[in-house]
């Protein structure tokens, strides 16, 4: 196991925050233990086909090849590809859903549904979801869908969308989920992108007290798309608005018109509701779903995901990382217009025979106690979210959780972001009642699955850290030359092994797979995140390596200053970017969005600026910190660096594309509140 390098030793360990697994979790975990973790590891690494196999084994396939993984990384070695179990057949929609039912829990909740406001709601079974998704795939085989074609779909967080996906999945076409708080731009360049003839869309929704009129949206997308050579032919439209309870102080949209294009979501579902539609079988590469994430440059690109091996990784990491039991009641907060949703709402839970909860509203509405009046209502033991939200959770401060019991709760999972040691013990301490297992899982829309995660049972935690490699996963740590960091230290974080679950390619765009992922660093997966290894051998994501920044000659981390910034108690989020500097090169410029109630004076200023001269290193001192009444954040929660790395460049205008943000607005106030500083 020389090229492996992950070391496993505690015993040494300096860090007195280290976390032990929670007792109730431990007894009977799928992986209960350390040792128990590092003996299935080696396994894994070791003979990583005959692992993977057996993890098929739990799952149905129609065909079983002798095949197992397949791969080439190295682009001096020939084309870079990835395949596994090449020429068995299976379907990820009868595994989801026939095989649990044949299992004897067709009259199991399958999800638990919560609507925008907390009187909606209704529950659908294991039998019930798969009658709804065979249906469906009869009226998309009535539109004309084929295996092999991508069907978009632009719907709000509806049971609806599952069957949709699910029923693609069914008759091997690829869904391409469009989250429903994207622009007719994006989703018309999306659909042109594939070549999408038929659109799943909405009347519209209510999000918090906001009404959107997605159908609006969508005719105009059609419209762009149009223009574009694309032509959808059935528009396929859920009439949502009439079943749901209007918020206060919001109004329904004005009713869109139905255009020629349009096919009413139920009546052609009672028009198909005695066809016949069979699952298709799909050979194990074959593609399964596309899902768009935004490139450093240039459009968005489609993440191409295949069958087999996409299936057998969401289905092995969420049994392990969310140590997943039949009696589980478990909700991921995240839309199912995001990875996150894809492997951990949708595919993960239900190949686990999980009841989950699909939540279409927010965290603050109708009151910053939402999120744990859902937790209390349906008793739900795990709990995955985000960092963002948690940030924004515990800005408002402890009594809003404090109201509520939270019993049920053995395990907080998040993603997305590098959760900062503060979110996490506030996790830890407040939200979990020091109870729960802290998970904090380091992946990416490509990777398909969990990739540095602890397991709930056997990883000892450290705020901050996601620990440890998943089975089949070799993290190396390369430097700016691409030589290996053995031991203790930090560099660009690569993976220098396929795994079943990672990315089949850009869709459309072989050159652009292969430059992104495989040509930084040849032999390797790069995947443009930076990560520190400590004395333990505890992994500690950075950020992206586009945020490291390099002052007098020393790599610093933009997400450690933050995390600095933000242990302030009156600190809600924190973003630190380069900003250039004659002498040092680069400077950290530091934005800070103060807890309500509190203003940026000299004292409070000299206070963080301390904190970080504490936590990292007189170097790592931002010369300039600005308060901002917001940051700009995409609509998955992310922060746009790029744009604060202009303003504090001191550019006014030629920001970039502010398109994607949830409220441009927050830029001109930056960018005087900059001015405003000298
Ligand atoms: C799953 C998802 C991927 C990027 C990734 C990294 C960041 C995700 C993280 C994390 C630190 C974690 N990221 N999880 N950073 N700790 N636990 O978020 O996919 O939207 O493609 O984003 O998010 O920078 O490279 P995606």
């Amino acid at each position: 196991m020389s090229d492996v390098h992950v070391k496993f030793d505690l015993a040494s360990t300096s860090d007195d925050q280290v976390f032990l697994p929670p007792a109730p979790l431990l007894a009977g975990a799928h992986v209960s233990g350390l040792p128990s973790y590092q003996e299935i590891y080696s396994k894994s690494i070791n003979d990583p086909d005959a692992f993977w196999r057996s993890v098929a084994a739990e799952l149905h396939f129609e065909r079983v090849s002798n095949k197992g993984l397949e791969y080439n990384f190295d682009m001096r070695k020939g084309d870079i590809f990835c395949r596994f179990m090449d020429g068995s057949t299976t379907n990820i929609a009868y595994n989801c859903l026939e095989r649990n039912i044949q299992k004897g829990l067709g009259d199991k909740v399958a999800y638990l549904w919560e609507g925008n406001e907390p009187s909606d709601s209704y529950r659908v079974t294991y039998q019930e979801l798969r009658d709804k998704v065979a249906n469906f795939s009869a009226v998309l085989r009535a539109h004309g869908v084929k295996r092999g074609d991508v069907v978009a779909l632009y719907l709000p967080m509806v049971i609806e969308l599952a069957v949709a996906m699910l029923a693609c999945a069914r008759i091997g076409a690829m869904h391409s989920v469009v989250f429903a708080g994207f622009s007719a731009e994006s989703l018309a360049t999306r659909i042109v992108d594939a070549n999408c003839k038929v659109l799943v869309t909405a009347d519209g929704f209510f999000r918090g007290s906001k009404t959107i009129n997605l159908k609006k949206i969508a005719d105009k997308a059609v419209t762009l798309s149009s223009t574009d050579g694309v032509e959808v032919t059935s528009v396929i439209l859920l009439e949502h608005l009439k079943r749901v309870t209007v918020p206060q102080g919001a109004v329904l949209p004005k009713k869109e018109p139905l255009t020629d294009k349009d096919f009413l979501y139920e009546t052609e579902m009672q028009k198909h509701a005695d066809k016949e539609s069979p699952v298709e079988w799909m050979q194990a590469e074959d593609p399964l779903f596309l899902l768009y994430t935004s490139g450093s440059t240039g459009k968005p690109k489609g993440i191409q995901h295949t069958t087999a091996g996409y299936m057998v990784y969401a289905y092995m990491t969420m049994k392990c990382s969310f140590d997943a039991k039949p009696d589980d009641v478990y909700w991921c907060t995240a839309d199912c217009g995001w990875i996150t949703g894809h492997s951990y709402l949708l595919y993960g839970p239900l190949m686990n025979g999980l009841t989950g909860v699909w939540f279409e509203g927010v965290p603050l509405h109708p009151s910053p106690s939402r999120i744990w009046n859902i937790v209390d209502n349906y008793k739900v033991n795990k709990l995955y979210t985000s960092p963002t939200a948690v940030r924004a959770l515990s800005a408002l401060g402890d009594k809003w959780v404090k109201e509520t019991s939270r019993s049920s709760l053995q395990l907080i999972g998040t993603v997305g972001e590098p959760i900062n040691p503060a979110a996490w013990l506030w996790l830890h301490k407040v939200a979990g009642e020091k109870n729960c297992a802290i998970v904090d899982t380091y992946w990416q829309t490509e990777t398909g699955g969990h990739m540095i995660t602890p397991l709930p049972g056997a990883t000892p935690t450290k705020p901050g850290s996601a620990t440890f490699p998943f089975f089949g996963v070799n993290p190396v740590l390369l430097d700016a030359e691409g030589r290996q960091i053995e031991g203790p230290g930090e560099g660009n974080l690569c993976f220098d092994r396929a795994w079943p679950g990672m990315l089949r390619g850009v869709y459309g765009d072989k050159e652009r797979f292969v430059k992104t992922y495989f040509a930084p660093f040849k032999g390797y997966y790069c995947t443009g995140d930076g990560a520190r290894r400590d004395e333990d051998g505890y992994l500690w994501i950075t950020g992206r390596v586009d945020d490291l920044m390099n002052v007098s000659g020393h790599l610093l981390s933009t997400a450690e200053i933050e995390s600095a910034l933000v242990a302030h108690a009156n600190v809600a989020e924190a973003a630190v970017v380069a900003a250039p500097h004659d002498i040092k090169g680069s400077f950290p410029y530091a934005f800070v969005t103060l807890n309500v109630g509190e203003k940026l004076d000299a004292k409070l200023i000299g206070e963080l600026k301390q904190l970080v001269r504490d936590k990292i290193g007189a170097l790592a001192v931002p010369d300039v910190i600005q308060e901002a009444p917001g940051l700009p954040k995409t609509r998955s929660g992310k922060v746009t660096r790029r744009i604060l790395r202009k303003i504090a460049e001191g550019c006014d205008t030629g920001l970039g594309d502010v398109t994607t943000l949830v409220d441009e607005s927050i830029i001109s106030e930056l960018v005087n509140g900059r001015n405003r500083l000298g």
